[in-house]
């Protein structure tokens, strides 16, 4: 059997099967509150539950180049020092791409090109990986494994082949502890001409939520010493000499293991057991961001009875966070930017680092609902109640539908 027939095989087994997914005994109550609301869409057992393996691979040889008439989507990125104001009176000197955090959202579409010119105006070394895009190796930003980190006033470029379709991001590959948390992180998405996750559940607006998290004292601390440094890091960037040897190993830590052996039985001191750069500290995040902003700045989610929404969550900080949204289990449909084979009905979702999850929340049910990370500890500001990685998903039509606020009576007033 080939590919192609045992896709067919795999579809139509499905799709006589999505009854016993999702049961069929509240299609009548479902399809009545529907017609209710005035929603028109698919029922539940319309949505079939298509799969396709090709989906989650790429579609070309990623060391193609682009031909005549193939779209090349060109930006230009600028590494800044900024500061980021997450809160009003909370900031912190920030990296950022193009001045603001998260970094611009790139939104392209599958198999067109992407080429972008990073230029580094500060006085530290930053390079840009692509996560979940699978570009060719010389592309993937790795400081010594893949390129020499582009230092200040230095340029790099990057491109790709956008592919595969999905929730992706970027981020700086260079000291990632610091620079990651500083800032430099951003979303890109690739869209599919024919996408699965639409084909089942046709939604209307389409959010994107960068999770991330920063220690504000760490930042500082590290910055500073960095910006002290900026001399020596600027002769150092102007001399490759005084660069490390190109070693996809060891990232610039030496040529090989055996070297970085010797160096230690030789006597050198290794920056994790000495106070080289001053005093190590581990890092304790204070503030915890929905796309660069704390609550109750955080961006609002919006939506319409009826209305189906996708919302893609990216793990772009060092912890996991636990995505809770209160009155509607959503459907989990894609992870890492592939396409789920059956979308999991949940109410909190696991966004781990480095990962991401789309989900999409159909309006059943109007009001105005938190969502928010459930790991207490992420729902605070530098330690203060309420606070933290905390939005609300708010209907427009929460008033039409007869939603409102009551005052609270005491039983002995
Ligand atoms: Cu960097």
């Amino acid at each position: 059997m080939n590919n192609l027939s045992r896709r067919s095989v795999i579809r139509s087994l499905l799709a006589g099967g999505t009854g016993a997914i999702l049961g069929s005994s509240s299609t009548d109550a479902a399809a009545q509150t529907k017609r209710e609301m005035g929603y028109n869409g698919p029922l539940p057992t319309d949505w079939s539950i298509p799969f396709d393996p090709a989906a989650t691979r790429p579609r070309w040889y990623p060391r193609d180049l682009p031909t005549p008439g193939e779209v090349v989507h060109e930006y230009h990125i600028e590494v800044l020092l900024t500061p980021h104001e997450m809160l009003p009176m909370a900031h912190f000197p920030a990296y950022t791409y193009n001045g603001t955090v998260p970094g611009p959202e790139l939104r392209v579409k599958e198999g067109e090109w992407v080429k972008v010119n990073l230029l580094n105006k500060t006085h530290d070394f930053h390079t840009i990986h692509w996560h979940g895009v699978d570009v060719e190796c010389e592309m993937d930003g790795v400081p010594f494994g893949t390129q020499y980190p582009v230092g200040y006033n230095q340029t790099f470029q990057y491109l790709f082949r956008a592919q595969p379709a999905g929730t992706h991001f970027y981020h700086c590959h260079q000291m990632t502890n610091l620079h990651v948390q500083a800032g430099l992180y951003g979303a890109i998405i690739i869209e599919s001409a024919d996408d699965p996750v639409r084909r089942q559940f046709p939604y209307t607006r389409d959010y994107t939520m960068v999770l991330s998290e920063v220690d504000t004292n760490f930042v500082e601390q590290q910055m500073n010493e960095m910006q002290l440094m900026g001399a020596q890091m600027d002769y150092m960037s102007r001399s490759p000499a005084m660069m490390s040897k190109m070693s996809g190993e060891m990232m610039g830590w030496f040529a090989s293991k055996e070297a970085f052996l010797a160096a230690i039985k030789s006597g050198w001191i290794p920056p994790y057991a000495s106070s080289m750069a001053g005093k190590f500290r581990q890092i304790n995040p204070n503030f915890f961001m929905i796309n660069g902003k704390s609550y109750p700045m955080a961006e609002h989610v919006r939506i319409r009875r009826g209305e189906f929404i996708r919302i893609r969550l990216i793990g772009a900080g060092m912890m996991p966070h636990f995505m809770h949204l209160h009155g509607h289990n959503f459907w989990h449909v894609c992870q890492d930017g592939a396409p789920l084979q059956s979308p999991m009905q949940m109410n909190t979702i696991p966004v781990f680092p480095g990962t991401t999850c789309d989900i999409i929340v159909e309006g059943t049910n109007p009001g105005n609902w938190h969502f928010h990370d459930h790991s207490d500890l992420c729902l605070t500001n530098n330690g203060a109640s309420p606070g933290g990685m905390m939005t609300m998903l708010m209907y427009d039509d929460a008033v039409e539908a007869g939603f409102t606020f009551q005052e609270v009576l005491t039983l002995n007033s």
